[in-house]
């Protein structure tokens, strides 16, 4: 009896088959995302050896947002920085472990990409899995000037591509260029991210919900609301909902997008803005979630609207299932209400 083995797809061959869409397309993007691609693997090689490599442990600075940075930040950071600056495409790099915007050595190219190297990264010595963040913009005319910041705040809906590396039990990298979310998964075997899923889409509704409950007491009356109906018990409605939270947003967000449910990262008296960055964490992700049927709001307003007005701003995020993001809302906007009226 003859086995059929599933003809395998590779990143790099899925991104030349997409590009071949677009009748024109010059293939800078391509390149951009195999290289990409290309620094994943190599930071996923070193997160898997972390344990036996002397990678663990602080750095010994602090970034911008003064939290200590780890040794796998910097290095997941150097390695997407080079692979792109290697390509001559990208002009600059914003990334969380740089306080202001790295030019590459590209001044003329067109793009400008936005690196959180290292998500989650409170969780690398204690081996839970840990992200890449990447949002992928075009640098807007102005060919002829220097490139100031200023270049780089750019609304998230107008982001030609987005996505994140998984770094956990398997690694999975998965993109969108505004046409679907696909997914891969790295086979060391060959080294090759393959296929895993095209035409990701989250479920409707689902019943989970992730947030840090530590800072319950500093929450909006309208969150504390909605926690608790989630808590109810109601079987016709799947209630009581389950409650998971990794502390990696990478990681969070991928249980979501593959079962539903709703995250959450509210605004709160130790973060008044939220702790999650608009540009390279809540941006991306929420490119990824739209593609694949989500929704992402600030309590109020869709994340990709939002105008931003500094590199690292940080914005509130409710993030997943359409249905659960509008209930949240809905107890959001009743209670707001409630406390102006
Ligand atoms: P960085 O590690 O990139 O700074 O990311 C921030 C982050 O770790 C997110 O991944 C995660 O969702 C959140 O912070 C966890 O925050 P907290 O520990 O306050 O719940």
């Amino acid at each position: 009896m003859e086995i059929k083995s599933k003809k395998l797809v590779t990143l790099d061959e899925y991104i030349i088959q997409s590009q071949n869409k677009f009748p024109g397309a010059t293939g800078e993007l391509s390149q951009l995302l195999r290289d990409i691609g290309l620094a994943a693997k190599i930071i996923s090689r070193e997160v898997n050896k972390a344990g036996i490599t002397n990678i663990l442990g602080v750095h010994g600075s602090t970034n911008v947002h003064g939290e200590s940075v780890k040794r796998l930040d910097i290095f997941a950071d150097q390695q997407l920085i080079s692979a792109l600056d290697r390509s001559l495409i990208t002009c600059m790099v914003i990334s969380e472990e740089n306080d202001g915007i790295v030019r590459l050595n590209s001044e003329g190219g067109k793009y400008i990409v936005y690196l959180d190297p290292l998500d989650g990264s409170s969780n690398i010595d204690v081996n839970v899995s840990v992200g890449s963040i990447f949002s992928i913009y075009m640098r807007q005319p102005r060919y002829d000037q220097n490139l100031v910041e200023e270049d780089s705040l750019q609304p998230g809906s107008r982001q030609v591509a987005a996505g994140y590396v998984l770094y956990g039990s398997s690694t999975i990298l998965a993109y969108t260029t505004g046409l679907g979310v696909s997914c891969f998964t790295l086979d060391p075997s060959i080294g090759e991210f393959v296929l895993s899923n095209s035409g990701f889409k989250i479920p409707e509704k689902g019943t989970i919900y992730s947030i840090n409950e530590g800072s319950y007491n500093s929450w909006s009356q309208g969150l504390k609301k909605y926690i608790k109906y989630c808590q109810e018990d109601d079987p016709e409605t799947g209630r009581p909902y389950t409650a998971r939270y990794i502390g990696s947003m990478v990681a969070d967000i991928h249980r979501t997008l593959v079962k539903g449910g709703i995250f959450i990262y509210p605004s709160s008296s130790r973060y008044p803005n939220g702790k999650l960055r608009l540009m390279y964490e809540c941006n991306p992700l929420s490119f990824i979630m739209e593609q694949a049927g989500g929704t992402a709001i600030d309590g109020k307003n869709r994340i990709m609207d939002i105008r931003p007005e500094a590199i690292h701003q940080r914005v509130p995020i409710y993030i997943g299932s359409p249905e659960n993001v509008k209930m949240a809302r809905s107890f959001l906007e009743k209670y707001e209400e409630e406390t102006v009226g």
